[in-house]
């Protein structure tokens, strides 16, 4: 089976868990990435099962709108019910890197202020260790020299994601190499540095709930 199958089958069983507690008036929290995308897909059948998203970029906005669903901001609405997104890489304790399509900030805010965080992957997410991809770092442009100095001395190796700015006006550094293996030491020691916006471990605060997508099917983690 496909990659693209097993993101459908995951963003599938996210859906399926949710619909039983929407009501018209649920707001949901969208991510961003290929497997969200399929999970936007199979959304906008049941757009009339609940209010409105908030979304995570703006790519995601604009493909949620493509799909009649209405998006609002963060701050006009009650906390999502549940934010639904990606990730690059998952652990057993569903701590995960994120980053990759480079939203990690509004993904992170939006993983903190809903009520459940559901996240769908394939099962080539799953690590045992964090870290094999590179960690993204949002930070202010003028701070790019001083901030990859800094991940230098927390023994990684900044690559600066030439040609992209996100969303918010930032750039970002994809830091190799960084030894992941108590994250949630990494997330607060790299989120002490001037100049840092976001990094992308979200191990603070984790998933609630995983949905893997195998070749035997879909398995949820807690
Ligand atoms: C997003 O999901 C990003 O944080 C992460 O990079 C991406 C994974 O993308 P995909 O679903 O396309 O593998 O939330």
């Amino acid at each position: 089976m496909s990659q693209d199958s097993h993101k459908q089958e995951a963003a599938r069983a996210a859906l399926d868990h949710i619909l039983p507690d929407l009501t018209s008036r649920s707001i949901l929290g969208i991510g961003t990435g290929s497997t969200v995308n399929f999970f936007i897909e199979a959304l906008a059948k049941e757009k009339d099962q609940f209010e409105g998203a908030v979304a995570s970029s703006e790519a995601t906005a604009e493909r949620l709108k493509q799909h009649g669903i209405p998006v609002y901001e963060l701050n006009a609405v009650e906390p999502p019910r549940f934010y639904i997104d990606g990730a690059d890489e998952a652990n057993k304790r569903l701590e995960l890197i994120k980053g990759g399509g480079g939203a990690l900030t509004r993904e992170k805010i939006l993983a903190a202020a809903s009520e459940t965080f559901l996240c769908i992957v394939d099962e080539t997410k799953e690590v045992d260790i964090l870290g094999a991809f590179p960690l993204p770092v949002e930070v202010i442009p003028m701070a790019r020299s001083y901030v990859g100095r800094e991940l230098v001395r927390l023994g990684g190796d900044p690559e600066y994601r030439s040609g992209f700015v996100t969303d918010n006006g930032n750039i970002i550094l994809d830091v190799h190499h960084l030894d992941l293996s108590r994250p949630i030491k990494a997330e607060e020691a790299i989120n002490q540095i001037t100049g840092v916006v976001t990094n992308g471990l979200f191990a603070r605060r984790p998933a609630d709930k995983l949905f893997v997508a195998t070749s035997q099917g879909v398995r949820t983690v807690n």
